[in-house]
């Protein structure tokens, strides 16, 4: 079996190595742009160029696309140039968990008031500051799929209020669930803490403009760490100049790198990390693609399959 290993950042030796440990008798093969494409049975890979994915729709044997990551956006934006094969994304493999780190981390940050304390300590001052309610800091998770429930169960864990909001309805014990357009603006009205882990899609893309964000209750914190597409960058800039939303952890941008001359580099209230809140796991990334492509060769089914027209 041939499995074509491709990343945009060249950075496939260690890939290679584990599958060819997870999968004995594999042959792996890289490409280059440029290069005249071999015969593959899979591919495995993240960040591809158009150039790469005309060649895999050229590609007689091949199977199905593994991406190398959870958000499938980072190849549907190639539209028409996409090979028919079905396309696999990663169904959390470690990421749940860092997801579950990251929210509760920024969570506790603006509700335990630590920015405002360590200001104090630099200035010397003991001088302990009132303690916000938890029963009015509802932690709102827009998305509860792989990643999105994992954050859900850890905010529950530190009891907070907790609601979801989802495309098809669902019910979680605890959980106050919402879903699709018709109910996002009650979701909203009832958040202090908004987590997006949606998708980028049609419908996802600039979700959160200036009437939405807006619709959340004044003090609001928001959490972005699905896609930066997702928010109007600034309409919550304004928001947060004006007081209604109380500032952002922001991991993933609608430019990344996020530019040298973005205002957010500015606004203290905006704490900025750069694309790490859920990093692939290889190790645990190679054994579920291996498991996948077994799954494949006996014709069982196989999850985390992208659906095309729903945009993951
Ligand atoms: P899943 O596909 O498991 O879950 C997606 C969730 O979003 C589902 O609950 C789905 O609803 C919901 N959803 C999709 N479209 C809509 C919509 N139009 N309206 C309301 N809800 C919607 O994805 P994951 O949890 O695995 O990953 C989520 C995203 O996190 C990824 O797509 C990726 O962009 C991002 N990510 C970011 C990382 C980082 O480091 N910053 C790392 C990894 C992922 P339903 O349940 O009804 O289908
Ligand atoms: C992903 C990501 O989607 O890294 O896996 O953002």
């Amino acid at each position: 079996m041939r499995v074509l290993l491709y990343r945009g950042d060249g950075q496939i030796a260690a890939w290679a190595e584990g599958l060819a440990r997870a999968m004995p008798g594999v042959q792996t093969l890289g490409w280059q742009e440029g290069e005249q494409l071999g015969a593959c049975n899979y591919a495995v890979l993240w960040n591809p160029s158009h150039g790469l994915l005309a060649q895999l729709a050229q590609a007689a044997q091949l199977k199905a696309i593994f991406l190398m990551g959870a958000g499938a956006d980072t190849i549907l934006k190639f539209g028409d140039a996409l090979p028919s094969a079905p396309i696999v994304r990663l169904g959390d493999t470690g990421m749940a968990v860092q997801m579950a780190e990251y929210v509760a981390h920024a969570t506790l940050r603006y509700f335990r008031r630590f920015d405002e304390y360590e200001q104090q300590a630099r200035h010397g001052l003991w001088s302990p500051l009132p303690v916000y309610a938890k029963e009015e800091f509802t932690v709102g998770v827009m998305g509860l799929g792989k990643l999105g429930l994992r954050v859900v169960e850890t905010m529950r864990a530190f009891e907070f209020p907790v609601r979801g909001w989802s495309r098809t309805p669902k019910e979680l014990h605890g959980v106050d669930c919402f879903a699709g357009m018709e109910q996002l603006d009650d979701f909203l009205r009832g958040t202090r803490v908004l987590v997006s882990l949606l998708p980028l899609t049609s419908e996802t893309n600039n979700l959160l403009d200036r009437r939405r964000l807006s619709t959340l209750p004044q003090g609001a914190y928001v959490i972005n760490v699905a896609r930066g597409a997702q928010l109007a960058e600034p309409d919550l800039l304004t928001l947060i100049r004006s007081g209604h939303i109380a500032g952002a952890t922001l991991d993933v941008f609608r430019n990344e790198p996020l530019p040298a001359p973005h205002p957010f580099w500015d606004e203290p209230r905006i704490t900025i990390t750069p694309h790490i809140s859920a990093l692939t796991v290889r190790s645990e990334a190679v054994r579920q693609i291996a498991d996948k492509i077994a799954a494949f060769e006996a014709d069982q089914p196989v999850d985390d399959i992208v659906d095309r027209n729903l945009g993951y």
